[in-house]
């Protein structure tokens, strides 16, 4: 149950990281999803990610809606700040707690249903204002907290556990992250740890709107033939362009420089991602590459993962407003009071 708190007990030889910090130290209270559940696994990434970056737990900022993804939080990083809110409403909760506060690290997890079907107009605008955050979408293409109804990630033809077939077309949420503005887009599997650790440490570094769509079984109601979100089929038909290694700015940097199939990319924050290309002349950087690439491997009944389009210079909302850089609760009355000669100024300048 999710009130019951993981014993603090660990074995003496588990290895701390750069804090101090166990691996344990980074997880949340006991899951009380399904066994099998996809979503399960991405806790388990993300607390790897975490783990291994050595982020400080109360510089982290997780949020979310309503959905058994969207209670996830729950079961990661239990000593960071976290806001379930209304659901499909994360994105505007956590625009709002960024722009108080830059210095925390924002991660946004969602559902399909709580990101493409009620807050789709709040996933688009929070990605289009450029708000640095991590968001993880955990699509399974179905409401599964709601017991199994189609959402708005199911693709047409596919069939519910009951035979029900979809004739609506699915939205999918990578081609509308790039399209919006998105300056870090990825997809991902809840069963491939390897490609998705890396993923989340990228866009956790990443200074700007990091988006990743995992896929992610729904072992309850989506899990069957007919489903094009099934373990059995997600597996079948991924096509990975790349694989990545993210190097800390104060980590020696070694990187495989054999030519043709790696590219190294230094992001604002000094990080370098390492990418390792699988497709032939697939190019990260290129994001009307990247979206014509999608609808083709799309049409040929494939799903594409990994790093999918990165820019390594973004912009975000602070630079676009140009806020303060000081969270807004530590600023003083001499700070938010101009005084009556800068407001005649203010004025002036607006007759
Ligand atoms: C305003 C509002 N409308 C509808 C619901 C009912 N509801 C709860 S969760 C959910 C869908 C969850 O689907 P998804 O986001 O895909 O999460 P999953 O459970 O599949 O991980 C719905 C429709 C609600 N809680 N609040
Ligand atoms: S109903 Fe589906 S999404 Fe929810 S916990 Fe169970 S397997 Fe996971
Ligand atoms: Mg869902």
């Amino acid at each position: 149950m999710t009130y019951i708190a993981k014993p603090k007990l660990h074995h003496p030889a588990l290895t701390p990281n750069g804090l101090g910090f166990l691996r344990r130290d980074y997880e949340g209270s006991v899951s009380t999803l399904c066994a099998g559940c996809g979503h399960d696994s991405i806790s388990a990434a993300i607390i790897q990610a975490a783990y291994e970056l050595d982020l400080p737990p109360h510089r982290v900022a997780k949020l979310s809606g309503i959905g058994c993804s969207s209670k996830t939080p729950d079961y990661f990083l239990g000593n960071s700040h976290g806001f379930n809110t209304v659901h499909g409403r994360m994105p505007s909760v956590l625009t709002g707690a960024n722009l108080a506060n830059r210095e925390l690290i924002y991660l946004g997890v969602s559902g399909d249903g709580d990101s493409a079907s009620i807050g789709l107009g709040q996933f688009a605008h929070a990605i289009r204002r450029g708000v640095n955050m991590t968001y993880i979408v955990e699509n399974n293409g179905v409401y599964g907290l709601t017991k199994g109804q189609f959402s708005a990630t199911s693709d047409r033809g596919s069939k519910s556990k009951k035979g029900v077939v979809n004739h609506d077309a699915a939205i999918d949420m990578v081609s509308l992250a790039l399209q919006l503005g998105a300056t870090f887009v990825a997809r991902s599997f809840s069963g491939d740890k390897a490609q998705l650790v890396p993923l989340i440490k990228a866009a956790i570094r990443h200074p700007g709107p990091a988006f990743i769509d995992t896929l992610s079984p729904c072992v309850q109601f989506n899990n069957h033939a007919g489903s094009t979100k099934s373990y059995d089929y997600v597996r079948e038909h991924n096509e990975a362009v790349n694989r990545l290694d993210v190097i800390a700015d104060r980590k020696p940097i070694e990187v495989d420089y054999e030519p043709g199939t790696t590219i190294s990319v230094t992001q604002h924050d000094g990080s370098v991602l390492s990418l390792h290309k699988l497709a032939d002349h697939y190019d990260a950087t290129d994001r009307i590459a990247a979206m014509a690439y999608l609808a083709e491997r799309q049409a040929a009944g494939e799903i594409v993962t990994g790093l999918l389009y990165l820019n390594p210079d973004p912009g975000d909302l602070h630079g676009a407003l140009g806020t303060t850089e000081r969270p807004l609760n530590s600023l003083s009355d001499a700070d938010l009071v101009p005084g009556q000669a800068a407001l005649d100024r203010i004025n002036a300048g607006l007759r």
